[in-house]
């Protein structure tokens, strides 16, 4: 595991990554249109997901909006809207669903620090990740209703689940923006904190979470995603199985012996 103490930052337009200690921070980064995803921000996220998933010295992922927006989903200046045939699944199958089953599949935990309005895809990108906080003047908006399409990017999965099917539904058919506060009380995102302090907040969860015990984390998420589609016999079948892999790790170990010398754990995410 490389121990990493330095900042280090790359520019790759569209997205711009930054490692801190075992952060990875990814923002996306086309304020001029609220971060609007282009193709060139599909393949920078992939390849930001992919050094998130192979490099074992990052063991927590933030991300973030550059600017004013998080993130407004779907560019929709890109695409030829006189096209005789409008594929829009064929965009779903190449990039969007490919980008969220990545953010679930991943071993290590995401934040999400939605720093301003969150529409369409945007909105459902912050739903996909494991904790999301959010700035109190930020907002999530399911667009797709305005512009005559249905929820993606896992929207009506993860909207019934986290809100109720009732609120599901009337944020999906009136495309109303709900505020960070509502989006809190509803459930659908962990806590809004006020701007000020937003970004700092969000760094510390990160570095709290990037000194834990990764693999458990890691495990921690496949456990719970794993529920939605789980009886209960099979989630206890699945806990004791993920119990007896986790309980061979080392930071387990560091962990019960932390507690009984009364110090704090050193755990090293192995
Ligand atoms: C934009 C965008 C944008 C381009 C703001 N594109 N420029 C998946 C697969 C396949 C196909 C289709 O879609 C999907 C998933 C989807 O995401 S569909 C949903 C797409 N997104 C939307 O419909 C949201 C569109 N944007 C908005 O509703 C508003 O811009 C929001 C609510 C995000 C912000 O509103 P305002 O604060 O009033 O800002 P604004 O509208 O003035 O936007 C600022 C600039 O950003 C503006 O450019 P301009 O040159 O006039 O300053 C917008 O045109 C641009 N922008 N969203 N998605």
């Amino acid at each position: 595991m490389r121990a990493v103490a330095t900042r280090e930052e790359t520019a790759v337009t569209e997205v711009l990554t930054t490692r801190e200690g075992g952060v990875l921070t990814i923002t996306l980064n086309r304020p001029e249109v609220f971060n609007a995803l282009n193709a060139a921000t599909h393949k920078a996220l992939n390849a930001a997901l992919e050094e998130a998933r192979s490099d074992d010295a990052v063991r927590a992922v933030v991300l973030t909006g550059a600017g004013r927006g998080f993130c407004a989903g779907q560019d929709l200046t890109e695409r030829d809207m006189n096209a005789k045939d409008i594929d829009l699944g064929g965009g779903l199958d190449a990039r969007y669903n490919p980008l969220i089953r990545r953010m679930r599949a991943l071993e290590k935990p995401i934040v999400c620090a939605v720093n301003g309005v969150a529409a369409g895809a945007g909105a459902n990108f912050a739903l996909a990740c494991d904790l999301v906080i959010a700035a109190r003047s930020a907002s999530f908006i399911q667009a797709f209703v305005k512009i005559g399409l249905v929820p993606d990017c896992g929207g009506s999965f993860f909207l019934p689940r986290l809100a109720g099917t009732q609120r599901a539904m009337a944020l999906a058919m009136t495309g109303d923006r709900l505020s960070a506060e509502d989006a809190e009380r509803w459930g659908l995102i962990w806590k809004c904190f006020d701007d000020p302090v937003f970004m700092s907040e969000a760094e510390k969860i990160s570095r709290a979470l990037a000194s834990g015990p990764t693999r458990s984390l890691g495990l921690i998420k496949k456990a719970m995603y794993a529920s939605a589609g789980n009886t209960l016999a099979a989630q206890l079948d699945l806990e004791r199985d993920l119990q007896r892999e986790i309980g061979r790790g080392k930071d387990y170990r560091e962990g019960v012996a932390a507690f009984l010398e009364k110090r704090k754990p050193n755990f090293t995410g192995t």
